[in-house]
């Protein structure tokens, strides 16, 4: 904590002074501390130009230091100083010994970083600088050595005891006391440490590499957890396997280890060969667990398993380096999940998550390029951006070299920098080395923040049969980034002809390679210039573009469609993405104009071609049923929000369930034949047909209620009892909830926690129903909640549920008028600044948003800011993110 933080800049990286080939670790585990012991083997870095006479590690001041000594000889207090965050050893030679010992309280450890208590386990979480809190170290991860851990502690309290690589030796000691050494044959930045000790189970599974190495794979719970482990043990199967075929990549070690625990700051971990999971991402059950919490297992189970090479293997040189391991990371879980479901459902789940979380943060005071150039609290930066913007950079990169050049990229990639600590740029030159592209220009994606907006125009010209697509690329200001030069941009585009078929184009890249010219139906158009041409013979009737088909660029664009070009495209797009797209399209084009009308106190009339349109998507048998969910559900406030100029939170609620209404009275008939045809009783199963049966039934059943008849309420209480799984009992939960049947949720609410008040997992959903309820009330439930048992400010998961559940998911409530919603999260974040930085920093995003609301709201939202502000000393993740709000 400290009033005004450094800021740590790119531009100042220097290699370091000293490496360390070998750690040693010794933890002894006791109930009111871990002392623990590290033994280091150093030597002087021959690529440093620098020779300091002293050493300087990083260690939290938490540290109790014991003692040191350096090559066996016991250092004394003039040997050295304490530094503010860390240790400096006046005089060291070229090679030594470091030995340390120190004392620490994993119980008190609220931040939940270093080594800390979850429940009755020890565990560690040092991405990205945790280790710091466990002893004193060289905490960067272009520091890499090779570890060896020995823990100690109670048998019968801690009979599972944990660590990277595999186990060597074991023993039992005096008063009831066990240990085990773990060596990690692979040299690993510490950010990749892991140790874990508990009452665990298990289960077991077994994977024979490619290469025929026998793998143990173990998943290690809580007792009661144990039932719950089996789709995250398939999910780690099929992810090894895609790996090996799509990638060439094989496992190193004979163990791979998963645990689960309830209390982490984020999703889960990719320590080599010991992953630490969030429960919400390892647990699995048809009762406890919903279709989207299955799919996010599938999906974080294998992104962990992935890092083992993008990340562990090729490490990041520093941490302004961090989207080379996650961007690339997340591309490849992505395209796994594509695999494994279906590919267009996936694609347009992660655009509207992009669209709305990432482009909104682009947008605001914490924008920042993929590869920032400045931070002061790295865990600030575990971001929408470098995750999932990241990701969609090396998409383009895989769409401008296709799949094979990409593939020759990687391999060369892996290849050429197997156990090394690299760069961004590493990863580029290695794609271009491997396809010969140029991506010069491309790298501008590296450097610049905002989201870029193609404004597209075309014309036809009958006479001569051409058609041209005029396309101009801007992008906004971000902070420090006042201008900005254009960008490299994939434009995917077909198009159509009168009857809806595609029109055969000619592949521009194909042209260059093989001088054959071969016909396509979908072309990528490169965009270099702020404004370019795109010229088309032998058209011989004015097409309708289908533009960045399968959303081939992180941008905003923008043509003039027709609302018939909408309607027309919703039903002929040979690319599945563009027929969500073109209902998008549709949909805000609808609620943006009725949203205009609210505001001028207009009487709000629904444009037919809306039901007309869901009218035919309803009807068409033959429609993947995921798609149909997708179609039918109208763009969200928080997309809209996005949208706007200025953000009516009030407005953009009232027209959307306008909307939601209208369509429900028109379209009931076939919506409540569509929720019968899909209902069925069969056992659960999270396969994509029957996650697409339910999606749609579900969102039929919201429509229905929105009807307001008595009828549909029954039908929803009828699935809520009813029901086999918690996608369809949750489903019909959230429905009469949000509804607005107030006795009805209170009912259903109360009988939802008295059967699952043994499961964390569960309460934290009907935590979070509750917290999202746009109905008026809200605020006064939340608090309420905060009393609750089901309720516990130290675990992050509850804190997501309940708060940010409200802050997040609630924007009528949130910005209520009277600024209470506003004053409510200003002091949790106070509250938890203290508690668990990384979560308060987190938890304060919607009041940074405040540019984007009208000034009334602006200055409220403000105000919480600067109290805040003013709270007494902040932690530095809070300090960063509240500062840069009010700049
Ligand atoms: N590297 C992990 C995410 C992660 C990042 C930071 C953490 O603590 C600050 C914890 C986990 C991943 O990408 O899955
Ligand atoms: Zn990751």
């Amino acid at each position: 904590m400290t009033e005004q933080p450094e800021v740590i800049y790119l531009k100042d990286y220097q290699v370091p002074s000293f490496l360390i080939d070998q750690t040693e670790l010794r933890f002894e585990l006791e109930s009111e501390r871990t002392i623990v012991n590290a033994k280091l083997t150093m030597r002087r870095n021959p690529d440093c130009q620098q020779k300091p006479q002293g050493l300087e590690l990083h260690g939290d001041k938490a540290l109790q230091l014991y003692r040191i000594t350096l090559n066996e000889q016991l250092l004394n207090e003039s040997d050295y100083q304490r530094l503010d965050e860390g240790l400096q050893i006046f005089t060291v030679p070229d090679a030594f010994v470091l030995e340390t010992q120190v004392e620490i309280h994993p119980d008190q450890n609220t931040a939940l970083e270093g080594l800390y208590r979850s429940e009755g386990f020890y565990c560690t979480q040092c991405e990205a600088e945790g280790f710091r809190r466990i002893t004193f170290y060289l905490d960067r991860p272009d520091v890499m050595s090779v570890f060896s851990t020995t823990i100690e502690a109670d048998k019968s309290a801690y009979p599972v005891m944990l660590s990277n690589g595999n186990p060597v030796a074991t023993g039992d000691a005096d008063n009831g006391r066990h240990w085990i050494t773990w060596e990690d044959p692979h040299p690993k930045p510490a950010y990749l440490f892991a140790l874990v000790a508990g009452d665990l189970k298990m289960i077991e599974d077994q994977y024979t590499t490619s290469g025929g190495r026998d793998v143990a794979l173990r998943i290690y719970a809580a007792d009661k957890d144990l039932d719950k482990l089996d789709y995250a043990m398939q999910s780690l199967i099929n992810a090894m396997r895609w790996d090996e075929q799509v990638y060439g990549r094989e496992y190193d070690l004979d163990i791979y280890m998963i645990v689960a625990v309830d209390f982490f700051n984020m999703g889960a971990m990719e320590n080599k060969g010991l992953n630490v999971f969030n429960t919400s991402c390892v647990l699995a059950s048809p009762e406890t667990t919903t279709d989207a919490g299955f799919q996010r297992v599938e999906g974080v189970v294998a992104h962990e398993y992935f890092h083992n090479w993008s990340g562990n293997r090729v490490t990041c040189r520093d941490w302004f380096q961090l989207s080379l391991k996650e961007g690339f990371t997340v591309f490849r879980d992505a395209e796994f999940s594509a695999d494994m479901n279906s590919r267009t459902v996936k694609r347009v789940e992660n655009v509207a998550l992009l669209r709305t979380a990432q482009f909104a943060e682009d947008a605001g005071p914490m924008a920042h390029p993929i590869l920032p150039a400045s931070f002061i609290e790295i865990s600030n930066f575990y971001t929408m951006t470098i995750y999932e913007k990241g990701a969609e950079v090396v998409r383009m990169i895989h769409t401008l070299l296709g799949a094979e050049a990409f593939r020759k990229g990687s391999d060369l990639y892996f290849s050429r920098h197997d156990g090394q600590a690299v760069t961004t740029e590493d990863f580029v030159k290695a794609m271009e080395d491997a396809s010969g592209r140029d991506l010069t220009h491309f790298r501008n994606w590296y450097n610049q923040a905002g989201t870029p907006v193609l404004a597209v125009s075309d014309e036809f010209d009958a006479a001569s049969q051409t058609y041209r697509l005029t396309i101009s690329q801007s992008c906004p200001a971000t902070p420090g980034q006042d201008t900005k030069a254009p960008f490299h941009i994939p434009v995917a585009i077909g198009l159509l002809d009168s009857q809806g078929e595609d029109l055969l184009l000619s592949d521009g890249e194909a042209q260059i390679t093989t001088q054959v010219t071969t016909q396509v139906t979908t072309q990528i158009l490169e965009l270099h210039e702020t404004r370019q041409t795109f010229e088309f013979s032998g058209i011989a009737e004015r097409p309708v573009p289908s533009l960045l088909r399968g959303f081939s660029a992180p941008v905003k664009l923008n043509y003039p469609y027709t609302r018939e070009n909408l309607t027309f495209l919703m039903s002929h797009d040979s690319d599945g993405f563009n027929r969500w797209e073109a209902a998008q399209k549709l949909g805000v084009d609808i609620l943006q104009s009725l949203i205009k009308d609210y505001r001028n106190d207009k009487k709000l009339i629904l444009d037919k071609q809306l039901a007309e349109a869901f009218k035919v998507v309803l009807a068409d048998e033959s429609l993947d049923k995921a798609m149909v969910a997708k179609v039918l559900t109208l763009p969200s406030e928080a997309y809209l929000s996005e949208l706007a100029e200025e953000i009516d939170v009030d407005a953009i609620h009232h027209v959307r369930n306008f909307v939601r209404h209208q369509l429900a009275v028109q379209l009931e008939t076939q919506l409540l034949s569509t929720y019968q045809a899909c209902t069925c009783d069969d056992t659960y199963s999270p396969d994509a047909a029957s996650i697409a049966r339910r999606a749609l039934r579900n969102v039929c059943l919201g429509y229905l209620l929105a009807t307001e008849k008595q009828e549909h309420l029954e039908l929803a209480l009828a699935q809520f009892h009813e029901a086999n799984n918690m996608t369809d009992s949750q489903a019909a939960l959230n429905i009469v909830v949000h509804s607005g049947y107030q006795k009805a949720a209170e009912v259903i609410l109360e009988q939802f926690y008295l059967r699952w008040s043994h499961e964390p997992l569960v309460v934290n959903q009907w935590l979070s129903v509750q917290a999202s309820n746009p109905q008026a009330g809200t605020l006064s439930q939340v608090k309420a909640l905060m009393q609750h048992d089901a309720f516990n400010m130290r675990n992050p998961n509850k804190v997501r549920s309940l708060i940010a559940g409200f802050s997040a998911l609630n924007p009528v409530n949130f910005h209520a008028l009277d600024a209470s919603g506003y004053m409510f999260l200003a002091d949790q974040v106070i509250t938890l600044n203290n508690l668990n930085p990384q979560i308060a920093s987190r938890l304060v995003t919607p009041l940074t948003r405040w540019k984007r609301y009208n000034t009334e709201r602006q200055e409220m939202m403000k105000a919480q800011l600067q109290r805040i502000m003013d709270s007494g000393e902040l932690s530095r993740d809070v300090f960063e993110v509240v500062s840069k709000s009010l700049a």
